[in-house]
């Protein structure tokens, strides 16, 4: 019996699927959410997910996807951190005959190098948060914006989208904006800075590229004596469960949605190139999310910590 299991675990392992994911980091709630699924939906399908934290370096990241090429795994997955910078690493892998899927930020390499990109449209968002933004205000609003990584789709696009609503409207102005890097730390750091250069009541709105550098400044607005989302308006990117919590106590206004669940749709195209059907894989598949407020939060929220 013994020997039979060590055989039956022995062509398990034989035939399951190995994919090397390299992820950014875990900067954000939005990221270790997605981590969480990666990790999750790989067991669901017994894939053998070899799983690497990049701290937010590329190099890191690139080391990371050099490894699991002298692994040969099956099928290599990329978040990359920033957009430049992936073409020999990719070329490495295309070299042994490894497929690549990118999933979210984008990357500036030639797309023969990969097979598809999994990712919301950031731009889309920047735009639906200035679009509510010069709705509530009327088009006068004095911004601060904490922006993203530097050189990360995420942050080029929600900044390009947002500028994009806002400039029809001639009193609508970013009077400051700085990298905060997606974290928490960062973005209370920034906005203490922000409240120190300018005078704290003539900044109308704060934009914020994700959610987890908001709750960051929501706590900087309150120690400067202000009410956030009251005498300074909050509005942000993501949707994790602590904003939701932050929009129900009346300290945050707005979000646009993103979907953490990319686990499913990535193996479900890690699995057609592997079987061969990947043919017709379009280059980019693309969601969106919607604009949530105060008057669902309580209610999505009690929803979302649950999950
Ligand atoms: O919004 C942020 C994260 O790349 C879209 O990265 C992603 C962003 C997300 O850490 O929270």
């Amino acid at each position: 019996a013994l020997f039979a299991a060590g055989l039956l675990a022995l062509s398990h392992s034989a035939l399951a699927i190995t994919v090397g994911f390299s992820q950014v980091g875990s900067e954000s709630g939005w990221r270790t959410a997605f981590s969480e699924d990666m990790k999750a939906e790989a067991q669901k399908r017994g894939i053998d997910l070899k799983f690497s934290d990049g701290q937010q370096k590329q190099e890191n990241q690139i080391r990371a996807v050099r490894g699991f090429i002298a692994q040969g795994v099956d099928a290599i997955i990329i978040a990359p951190v920033v957009e430049t910078g992936w073409t020999p690493v990719l070329r490495e892998a295309k070299r042994a005959h490894i497929p690549v899927i990118i999933l979210d930020r984008n990357i500036k390499a030639s797309n023969n190098l990969y097979v598809t990109r999994i990712a919301s449209n950031f731009e889309e968002e920047g735009e639906k948060v200035g679009n509510w933004l010069m709705n509530k205000t009327g088009g006068k609003c004095n911004i601060v914006e904490l922006q993203g990584t530097v050189g990360a789709t995420a942050a080029i696009d929600r900044a390009k989208g947002f500028r994009e609503a806002i400039a029809k409207y001639p009193g609508a102005k970013i009077i400051r904006s700085q990298t905060a890097d997606f974290t928490r730390a960062k973005g209370k750091e920034v906005m203490e800075s922000f409240l120190k250069a300018e005078d704290p009541k003539q900044i109308c709105a704060l934009f914020s590229h994700n959610d987890e550098m908001a709750l960051g400044a929501i706590q900087a607005i309150k120690e400067a004596g202000l009410k956030p989302g009251k005498d300074l308006l909050v509005v942000s990117v993501d949707g994790v469960p602590d904003y939701f919590k932050a929009m129900a106590d009346g300290d945050a206004n707005i979000t646009v949605e993103l979907n953490p669940h990319l686990g499913a749709p990535a193996y479900d195209v890690v699995e057609k190139v592997l079987k061969g059907e990947g043919k017709d894989i379009p280059k980019l598949i693309s969601t969106t999310g919607d604009v949530f407020g105060q008057d669902t939060a309580a209610a999505e929220y009690a929803k979302r910590r649950q999950q």
